[in-house]
């Protein structure tokens, strides 16, 4: 048959070079790029059939190994709706990465059985990439793959991973927008531009904002949209890939947030707010330095709480009634949780780390605000939250007119495929721009208990199992009430242990009343765990 000769070209040309096992894990297949090839092949060939089980309608393959480090690469799959490939999919697709190359063709011919796809139908495939030099290579594996089969690839070149889901999104629901680049600087900067013209510059909001680009895509991509803004925010971006700058090598927000320290690369001046975005623009925190040089972070937690508290107020305006609720996870800040359970009075709930959890989540409140504390996330609003503050811009008086005009703004500005920094950047900015606040005013909003982050290697990080989105330990045996009784001596003391789903190690998070004990607790629930 002609599929034969499909995976005869696939022997030659992207052969399985490796017996290492390689998994579908939380972001996608991710390792070394050398190691890849074969695997980026197969994703080409599964994303047809995924499209074909989905009536034809797009899939996104996505190039990239968001913050690590350049000799890494990964790919992932997007569904028809811009959302992470649906679960029941990861074992296949690990299935079919780690066949050899003689079984190949049986194995997708079980998997086309298995998943029941129409063969004779069409099929249509997205394709981006981020900036690593591996990555037209693998995109090209990733066409091949989509040929095979006989599916439609079209490629996006380098763009950031949001920018493919939203693309994917807008290819198969185009009242959502156009499927291209410019239809999404379209949609989401003119969304921004026409807040702006809403909005005048008061009180303390500064219009220049500082951005670490992470020597990545996103960086790039804002020195397109910079030009475009006619002096409505000032961008200065360092950190965009040239004078021998390293994708995410001491820079970027995974940087940023997990060492607490500045980045490399952006000449700092006091009290000047600065955005970090990651390696494939996925993720977004602030920060600033004081006339002391102490880092000030603004992470995840605090751009949900920013938008979470400007959209509540913008549909109390609006006199809405729409139910909004945050998502976070165990490693959210306590401070944070009670602040916006007690003082903004808004539900929230604590899911399983990774995106595709809190996202699912998310999606059952009108409008659901999610962050990583790591900052990746976004806003998502239901149908019905649409058409009430559409109602309202249609029917209400001048100034519930006027709010939901602008709530209806800052809904386009939004990315709600996923997190996406670019899109999270222009909400920041809209909120700070709206209440004439500093950074330093967004930051007094409540104060952060001090926490520490450490990873453990062990012999076998599964050993660990966890429960109640993460925050208890079922196993080994005891470990919790260890940890239990490790806490209940510090003030305000927290602490969780969890395996990774991306690294051989066991993460440990502890939070207290000072940094010390934070460091502390931090240690001894580590010694408990090794
Ligand atoms: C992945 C996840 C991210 C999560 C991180 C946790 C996606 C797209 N990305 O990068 O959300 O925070 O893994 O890593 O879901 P860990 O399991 O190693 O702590
Ligand atoms: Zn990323």
């Amino acid at each position: 048959s002609s599929l034969r000769v499909v995976y005869a070209f696939a022997r030659e040309m992207h052969p399985k070079t490796t017996d290492v096992f390689i998994q579908y894990g939380t972001a996608g297949f991710r390792t070394k790029a050398s190691l890849l090839e074969h695997v980026v092949y197969r994703m080409g060939l599964l994303a047809v059939l995924r499209s074909r089980v989905k009536n034809g309608r797009t899939i996104g393959i996505m190039i990239t190994a968001s913050h690590n480090l350049e000799p890494d690469n990964g790919v992932k799959l997007i569904d028809p709706d811009g959302e992470m490939l649906e679960q029941s999919w990861e074992e296949i697709a690990t299935r079919l990465a780690n066949v050899s190359d003689n079984d190949l063709e049986s194995t997708t011919g079980e998997i086309i059985k298995q998943v029941n796809a129409d063969m004779s139908l069409k099929a249509s495939v997205f394709i981006g990439m981020d900036t690593r030099y591996t990555s037209p290579r693998l995109a090209a594996a990733a066409v091949h793959g989509v040929m095979a089969l006989k599916g439609t690839a079209k490629e996006f070149g380098i763009v950031t991973t949001p920018m493919l889901h939203f693309c994917v999104k807008c290819r198969n629901d185009n009242t959502y927008g156009t499927p291209s680049e410019e239809g999404y600087y379209e949609k989401i900067v003119g969304a921004f531009k026409n807040i702006c013209q809403k909005l005048p510059v008061v009180g303390k909001y500064n219009t220049t904002l500082y951005v670490d680009g992470a020597n990545g895509v996103g960086g790039k991509k804002l020195n397109i949209i910079k030009k475009t803004l006619d002096g409505e925010l000032d961008l200065v971006l360092y950190n965009l890939g040239g004078n021998g700058g390293k994708l995410n090598l001491n820079c970027g927000a995974d940087f940023v947030k997990v060492s607490q320290k500045p980045p490399v690369g952006v000449e700092h001046v006091p009290f000047q707010r600065v955005a970090s975005l990651d390696g494939d623009g996925d993720r977004l925190v602030y920060y600033y330095l004081d006339d002391k040089n102490d880092m000030h972070l603004l992470d995840g937690d605090r751009i949900a709480i920013l938008l979470a508290s400007y959209i509540t107020e913008l549909l109390k305006a609006c006199g809405a009634s729409v139910s909004v609720g945050l998502v976070q996870t165990a490693y959210a800040n306590g401070a944070s949780t009670r602040y916006i359970t007690d003082d903004l009075k808004i539900p929230v709930t604590c899911v399983k780390t990774g995106v595709k959890h809190l996202h699912h989540a998310a999606l059952s409140y009108d409008i659901g605000i999610y962050f990583e504390a790591n900052g990746h996330g976004t806003v998502v609003y239901s149908g019905h939250a649409k058409d009430s503050i559409r109602r309202v811009a249609d029917e209400g008086d001048t100034e519930q007119r006027k709010s939901a005009q602008l709530l209806l703004n800052f809904i386009d500005v939004t990315n709600e495929t996923v997190g996406d920094a670019i899109s999270d950047l222009f909400l920041v900015e809209t909120v700070l721009r709206a209440r004439g606040i500093s950074i330093q005013d967004w930051e007094k909003q409540y104060t952060d208990l001090p926490c520490r982050q450490l990873k453990v290697t062990v012999q076998d990080r599964n050993a660990i199992s966890t429960a109640d989105a993460e925050r208890q330990c079922t196993a080994p045996e005891g470990l919790q009430t260890k940890i239990n009784e490790l806490v209940s001596r510090y003030p305000s003391g927290r602490s969780f242990v969890r395996p990774s789903g991306t690294e051989d190690v066991v993460r440990v998070y502890a939070e207290a009343d000072t940094q010390e004990s934070a460091d502390k607790l931090a240690a001894e629930v580590a010694q408990a765990v090794f």
